[in-house]
């Protein structure tokens, strides 16, 4: 991201980095506060919820935190023109209010996917989500479903609070299009299902945006131009179909401990996703076998064949 951003902007090059660094090291340490703040934001008074709302908070089951490190460099990158004049009366420069403002875009950004994941394992009945039992399977549905609502309010509390309509809107919307892309994924007929286009559609809808609409938060908090804020919306974007796009390859390559989770789950609940999609375009015949649904076991070990 951080590059990639710096490229596409033809900001002039500066020494913040060495092209040779690894730009994950530069976040470690506030992903750590950021993991912090995340636990703190995530206390429900009930005792019920409380565990439901912060079981994927907890040290060891975080998760990659790709979302909110993608951020926190794309706000490095951004942030160059920012020079401070002296601190105001609490201590704090223009530079670091912004980052902390940032800072609650990667938070809210990670609370939402978090949520989005507790509902999404809900609907696909999934027992295990990274490496340990998915919540709803360790607390049944309905705190599941409580638990991801929870997290949601709390986000856009979070949001409402940075008093930036633009953003509050982009973020906002950004739900509405993990609904539109479950959605999409739960609705097909047969020829959407093996459609690249609709696969890049509701790939964009159920990934893409979130990472794409949160770049552009981040941009517009940093005072970028519109044109600034639409590259790093359009770096965000494909980042996140590259994203979903090795995603949906390790379903079919990774083991359950690299997953965390059980492997081929997509093909197994008759989701078409690109491998198959690509292996259709070389072997037409695996059409059949992929409008049978795979719910024939058989089935699944069939197109693993042709891939
Ligand atoms: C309640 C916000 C909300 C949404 C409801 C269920 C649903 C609609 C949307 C599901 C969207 C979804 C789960 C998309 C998949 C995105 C994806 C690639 C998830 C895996 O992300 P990783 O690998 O996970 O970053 P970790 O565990 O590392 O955080």
């Amino acid at each position: 991201a951080f590059y990639g951003v710096r490229h596409q902007i033809h900001h002039q090059s500066s020494s913040i980095i060495e092209e040779q660094q690894d730009p994950f090291s530069l976040v470690a340490d506030e992903l750590l506060i950021l993991a912090e703040k995340l636990r703190s934001m995530v206390v429900a008074e009930v005792p019920k919820l409380a565990s439901a709302a912060e079981y994927f908070f907890k040290m060891g089951v975080e998760g990659k935190r790709f979302r909110p490190t993608v951020l926190l460099l794309m706000a490095t990158a951004l942030n160059v023109h920012v020079h401070d004049p002296p601190p105001n009366k609490l201590g704090n420069t223009l530079s670091t209010e912004l980052r902390t403002r940032q800072q609650r875009i990667a938070e809210i950004t990670e609370m939402i996917h978090v949520a989005s994941l507790l509902h999404d394992d809900v609907l696909d009945d999934a027992d295990t989500r990274r490496g340990i039992g998915s919540l709803n399977f360790v607390m049944g549905n309905k705190l599941a479903v409580l638990a991801g609502d929870f997290l949601l309010s709390r986000a856009c509390v979070s949001l409402a609070s940075l008093k930036n309509t633009e953003v509050v809107s982009l973020l906002a919307k950004v739900v509405e299009h993990l609904v539109t892309g479950e959605t999409m994924q739960m609705t097909t007929t047969s020829e959407q299902r093996c459609s690249m286009e609709y696969y890049m559609e509701k790939t964009y809808y159920k990934t893409a945006s979130l990472i794409s609409n949160s770049c552009k938060a981040i941009a517009l908090l940093a005072g970028q131009t519109a044109e600034v804020a639409t590259l790093a919306s359009d770096y965000g974007k494909n980042l996140g179909l590259a994203f979903q796009l090795i995603d949906d390859v390790l379903d079919f390559t990774g083991t359950s401990a690299s997953l965390g989770k059980g492997s081929l789950s997509d093909i197994r609940h008759g989701i078409i996703t690109a491998p198959i999609l690509f292996a259709m375009e070389e072997f037409p015949q695996l059409r059949a076998v992929v409008d049978r649904g795979f719910g024939n076991p058989a089935d699944v070990d069939i197109a693993l064949e042709y891939l």
